[in-house]
């Protein structure tokens, strides 16, 4: 153990009386899993978990040999649920195999590894375990960091010009509706404010499944427990002439405050805080499918989200946190979708997609990495003889109609910026050129005999860049 981890581990245990000095021998890594609901952080940490419980897919994990156990352990934190570890994975692993349920919330697992040193070092060295935990939690809840810096006339200003812009007007009809007929600067009444907080959520719920990253405040779309709660009772609000406490533009604005006091601080400073590396999942290929607009606010959104990664540019942040992630993982996730040989091109879009977002100086001290993967493959390739020309197909059961079927879905092109462009020029469809067709796929029924792992696409090289170094 370098002088570093030590170092580390002694603040870990002083900043965090529940675990023993057990921790100064036995280091915890803490990864952070982190995307927009339905970026696949579920079936990732599940797949993740089973192939490292059972090695047999996982090559790319250089450390593989040297490991000689590998076990779940009760989870540590008491006030964090448990990542429903088993039941995902029953739920891909049962003779009829369906998707996980979709989670609203923070959950954790820890996962101990322990490494024995092979060839000359055996015998000079014992063996030694690394800790892993788990932290699952919704990317919603980092679109929230900017608005520890906003006012709430700010944010009401900025998130009404957002919804009226053309992409959205017509999902924010009935709530701007509803604020037309209302009067910021008069009397607070609780039903009228509620009805307001409701076609607004009701708003921002539709803008995320017409495929819109950008729907802040996160915890409108994902509550959890706070569901009904006052701290999410309000909504964007003009600023009248006079603000008045007892209106209902001045009860907004408290709760817009407590907001941000009670919950967005909290899970900043709680959780988000001990995060020592991170994946970032991105479901890029559904962007694609639903369109440029939904491409330009995915790219917005994953600015607002990298932020977070960069407390130096981030006052507020520094403040709360004071550590900085080491490492970043971003993954273009379901890679199973399109065929191999398509999958650099879907990095390289994710990359460019990034790279727009981060500038390379405020980068320093955390390395990163973009990759494709597939946490659990539905497919299977194949390559068909069409029109004299060589078709490359990807084969499975589609959710929709249940048949088994072989299609193209559609080149990524070589240069993201073919899609980029006209995605920032603000272009409501792809160019004619440009066709892509993603549907969702059922997860494969696998064999009795097959291994423990799950059937995935680079999350050994994913493993690699997450814990291989510390093996
Ligand atoms: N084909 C395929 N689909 C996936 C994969 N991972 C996730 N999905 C799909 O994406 C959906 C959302 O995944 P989930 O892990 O629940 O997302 P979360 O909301 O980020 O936890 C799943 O129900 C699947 O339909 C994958 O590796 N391959
Ligand atoms: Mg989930």
């Amino acid at each position: 153990m370098g002088l570093a981890e030590i170092t580390d581990s002694i603040a870990r245990v002083i900043d965090d009386t529940q675990s023993g000095a057990k921790e100064l021998l036995e280091p915890v890594l803490r990864i952070g899993v982190t995307g927009l609901s339905r970026a696949g952080k579920t079936v990732f940490i599940t797949s993740l978990i089973a192939n490292l419980l059972d090695r047999s897919r996982m090559p790319g994990l250089k450390a593989n040999p040297h490991i000689s156990a590998a076990f779940l352990q009760p989870q540590p934190d008491d006030t964090i649920p448990r990542f429903a570890y088993e039941q995902h994975l029953q739920a891909l692993n049962s003779p009829a195999p369906h998707w996980p349920e979709s989670t609203s919330s923070i959950s954790q697992l820890r996962l101990s590894l322990r490494t024995q040193p092979t060839g000359l070092l055996r015998g000079l060295k014992g063996p030694k375990t690394l800790h892993i935990d788990i932290v699952d939690y919704p990317g919603e809840w980092l679109l929230d960091l900017p608005l520890l810096k906003q006012s709430y006339a700010d944010w009401s200003a900025e998130s009404l010009s957002q919804a009226r812009a053309p992409a959205r007007a017509e999902l924010a009809e009935g709530w701007l509706a509803r604020l037309e007929a209302s009067d910021p600067g008069g009397a607070l009444e609780e039903p009228q404010a509620q009805a307001l907080a409701e076609s607004f959520t009701a708003y921002l719920q539709a803008a995320r499944s017409a495929g819109f990253s950008n729907c802040a405040p996160g915890r409108f779309l994902l509550p959890g427990d706070l569901k009904g709660s006052p701290a999410l009772t309000f909504a964007p609000l003009p600023r009248p002439d006079k603000v008045r406490s007892k209106t209902l533009y001045g009860a907004f604005q408290r709760r817009f405050e407590a907001y941000k006091k009670q919950i967005v601080k909290p899970f900043f400073r709680d959780h988000f805080a001990k995060i020592d590396r991170q994946i970032v999942l991105v479901d890029a290929l559904g962007a694609i499918h639903n369109g440029p607009e939904a491409v330009e606010d995915l790219r917005l959104a994953l600015s607002d989200i990298l932020t977070s990664f960069r407390p130096g540019k981030n006052h507020i942040l520094s403040m709360i946190t004071g550590r900085k992630v080491e490492k970043i993982l971003f993954a273009a996730t379901k890679a199973d979708h399109i065929h191999h040989s398509q999958h650099p091109q879907l990095s390289g879009f994710l990359e460019a997609l990034l790279s727009d977002a981060k500038d390379a100086a405020s980068w320093k001290g955390a390395s990163t990495q973009a990759l494709s993967l597939a946490a659990m493959r539905a497919t299977v390739e194949q390559s068909t003889k069409h029109e004299g020309e060589m078709l490359d197909l990807v084969r499975g059961i589609l959710m929709e109609s249940g048949k088994n079927v072989a299609l193209h879905p559609g080149d990524l092109p070589a240069d993201p910026a073919r899609l980029l462009t006209p995605a920032k020029q603000g272009a409501s469809e792809w160019p004619d050129n440009i066709h892509y067709n993603l549907p969702a796929f059922a997860p494969p029924k696998t064999g009795i005999e097959a291994p423990k792992g799950l059937a995935h696409i680079r999350m050994d090289k994913a493993a690699e860049f997450l814990i291989g170094d510390k093996l």
